[in-house]
């Protein structure tokens, strides 16, 4: 005899297991999941809406998972509104490669972005005009943040962005994302960990992907960090300078012109006329050359 079932979203993950905060309770219920589901091959996420089930022996098991809004594959996260990319100004310094992958994730899933540079008590003007180089000239929100007397009103500031929101923060290892949350959030009491700790052990601080709520609405899912990531692969050819906002893509003489050596190129132009970065062009460039590679 089956019990009533219960509707939720998925709020952690550890070790084949998943807590599930119920819509109706507010209740966080430890499940596993249905065969049926992991035949079918369908990893869960955090952010997931599910229904979950009682078995006849107590446990509780998720047997259904809701259509996604938004899927990310890695950091494992679904469902969600907006993307917190964290990198660090130094130590250590922001890897534009890794940026420019997840801002095309996040433009491909139609997450809203807002760029946090932190350490910047560690940074000098250097860091800053190198973070401006590459940015210029798109309209990503950005926040800088680090230990010194302008940190709490930096904290309030994002904190006053993400109400409402499911956010997640991702960004490479050792960047602060745990500690950001842990300014926004006391309760949440993230593990942070020393990067001369972390190259000791050879492993990232956070190991799981998990959901805070926010006291004034909202949430917020702290992930692994990671050293490289892969554009995701429903990402192709044509389709990629879609996803560098400030491309005039309907400029050019030819619609499928993938903006390389095409004649009557409006990126070029944008990019003579400095509407574009150049750094943000040859990365453009580069993730081109690995869709082509695909093939
Ligand atoms: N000086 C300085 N140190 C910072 C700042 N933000 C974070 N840190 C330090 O950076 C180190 C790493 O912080 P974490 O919050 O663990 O970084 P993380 O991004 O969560 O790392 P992973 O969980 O491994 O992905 C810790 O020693 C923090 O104290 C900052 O603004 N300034
Ligand atoms: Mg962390
Ligand atoms: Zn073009």
């Amino acid at each position: 005899m089956n019990k009533e079932k219960i509707e939720g979203f998925i709020i952690k993950g550890i070790g084949g297991f998943y807590d599930v905060k119920s819509t109706d309770t507010g209740e966080t219920i430890r499940c596993s999941l249905r065969g049926l589901l992991r035949l079918k091959n369908i990893t869960p996420a955090i952010g997931d809406h599910v229904i979950v089930n009682q078995e006849d022996d107590g446990h509780y098991v998720i047997e259904e998972i809701k259509e996604r809004r938004n899927y990310f594959l890695r950091p494992p996260v679904a469902n969600v509104d907006t993307a917190v990319l964290v990198f660090s100004m130094n130590n250590p310094p922001p890897n534009f490669g890794v940026m420019t992958k997840l801002l095309v994730q996040c433009e491909y899933n139609k997450v809203e972005v807002i760029l946090c540079f932190t350490k910047s008590d560690l940074a000098g003007e250097k860091a800053l005009s190198n973070i401006q180089d590459y940015l210029y000239a798109t309209d990503y929100p950005m926040y800088i943040v680090g230990f010194d007397e302008e940190r709490d009103r930096m904290i309030h500031e994002i904190r006053e962005r993400l109400i409402g929101k499911t956010s997640f923060l991702a960004g490479p290892s050792g960047t602060g994302k745990s500690t950001l949350i842990n300014a926004m959030i006391p309760e949440a009491q993230m593990e942070i960990g020393e990067i001369s700790k972390k190259v000791l052990r050879g492993r990232h601080t956070t190991r799981h992907v998990e959901l805070v709520p926010l006291e004034a609405g909202g949430a917020i899912v702290d992930t692994p960090g990671f050293t490289s990531i892969e554009l995701g692969e429903n990402i192709e050819r044509e389709t990629l300078k879609y996803y560098f906002r400030e491309f005039d893509n309907a400029g050019c003489k030819f619609n499928d012109c993938v903006h390389l050596n095409e004649p009557n190129c409006a990126i070029k132009k944008q990019l003579e006329r400095k509407e574009i970065s150049p750094q943000r062009y040859k990365f453009y460039l580069q993730l081109l050359e690995k869709t082509e590679n695909k093939y």
